[in-house]
């Protein structure tokens, strides 16, 4: 008989994943890892006897629990279930799935809901760092439904609108992990740069593409993403992330000059395969490398002035907005995007 796990399984963003309290699933990290596999049906392309939806944006979990912290409700451990590889990783954060979690924690008890919105104070685990979501609260129950809408995901929803602090370096020790705004790695010069994911940002005309191809086509170039993990292999050293080989960091953006009105045009590969749209964390790292003089992003894009800069970043479904807080120096200090969630299903996952 199958091991069975209470599961909600949600669209956060424009990810879906399974939701599980911390206390429901195997304590032992490689019992866990191990349900997880079966249950997503991992390794397989085609993820065919289990829920994954074959592609890294549908093979995702979060793991919510009430937060000992006094200054958070709640922890949140986001793992990534690959799904070529029997690997289950917590070396990155996701900023998609983080819109369900609060929605996710008042449905399960873990806080009480205020009247009409309740704030929930997230510690991201994964990177020791710090998110606060706003969840639609009528009556004290959650609402999935209202009127926004997020490129990349159908119809509208009710908002969940995410503020992020202190979320510089959260994975590479600092906002640049080589002290430099640009280092060069096989002749192409690249912005090394993490503030809330690992990427590497880079000019598309630098790999021999525009930045506005659908992202099938740059999936099925094969000498693109052959310099691209090349690229990425070098730069996890760099970055303090160590051998990347099996890790899903960092991401590697490619940017050209916005064509809709926004400030930057972006296709991400997170790390093999071109993103639908673009996450959420690593939306505002690219937003904030396009702060930065002299970089690939910087010269590319349109920036506005102020100390409170509304970036859209263009992606292949879309634009994803960023409302970046600077202080005097020029420095980051909060950032804030708007995402929905919606539960889809809520019951047994069979492992
Ligand atoms: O950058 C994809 C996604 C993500 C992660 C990825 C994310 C983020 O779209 O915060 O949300 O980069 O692997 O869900």
């Amino acid at each position: 008989m199958s091991e069975a796990v209470r599961a909600m399984w949600m669209r956060g963003g424009t990810s879906k994943g399974a939701f599980f309290l911390r206390e429901e699933l195997p304590a032992d990290t490689s019992a866990r890892d191990a349900f997880l596999l079966r249950a997503f049906g991992s390794p397989d392309p085609r993820q065919i006897d289990g829920i994954g939806g074959a592609d890294p944006l549908t093979s995702k979990v979060a793991i919510v629990s009430r937060s000992d912290r006094p200054d958070a409700d709640v922890d949140y451990l986001f793992l990534q279930v690959f799904v070529n590889q029997a690997l289950v990783s917590d070396a990155q954060n996701c900023g998609n799935l983080l819109a369900g979690v609060g929605p996710f924690a008042i449905e399960r008890g873990l806080l009480e809901a205020a009247c009409g919105r309740t704030e929930v104070r997230i510690f991201m685990v994964n990177t020791g760092t710090f998110a606060t979501a706003i969840v639609e609260t009528p009556d004290r129950h959650v609402t999935y439904a209202g009127d926004a809408s997020i490129d990349g995901v159908p119809g509208t929803a009710a908002p969940v609108p995410l503020i992020f602090a202190g979320i510089a370096g959260s994975s590479c020790g600092a906002l640049l992990p080589t002290g430099r705004a640009v280092d060069l790695i096989d002749g192409v010069q690249v912005t090394l740069i993490d503030n809330g994911m690992p990427c590497v940002v880079l000019r598309a005309e630098d790999l021999g593409v525009t930045g506005s191809e659908e992202p099938n086509a740059l999936d099925e170039n094969i000498v693109l993403k052959k310099r691209l993990e090349s690229i990425r292999l070098q730069a996890g050293p760099l970055m303090n992330l160590g051998d990347v080989r099996q890790q899903s960091v960092p991401k590697l953006m490619l940017v050209c000059a916005p064509t809709r009105g926004g400030a930057i045009k972006v296709r991400s590969f997170i790390p093999h395969r071109c993103h639908a749209s673009i996450g959420v964390l690593g939306a505002v790292t690219v937003a904030t490398a396009c702060l930065l003089e002299d970089t690939p992003a910087h010269d590319l894009a349109q920036v506005p002035q102020g100390f409170s800069k509304t970036l859209a970043v263009e992606h292949p479904s879309g634009s994803a907005t960023c409302v970046l807080d600077i202080d005097s120096a020029g420095s980051v200090t909060r950032a804030a995007t708007l995402r929905t969630a919606r539960k889809l299903f809520d019951g047994l996952l069979f492992g």
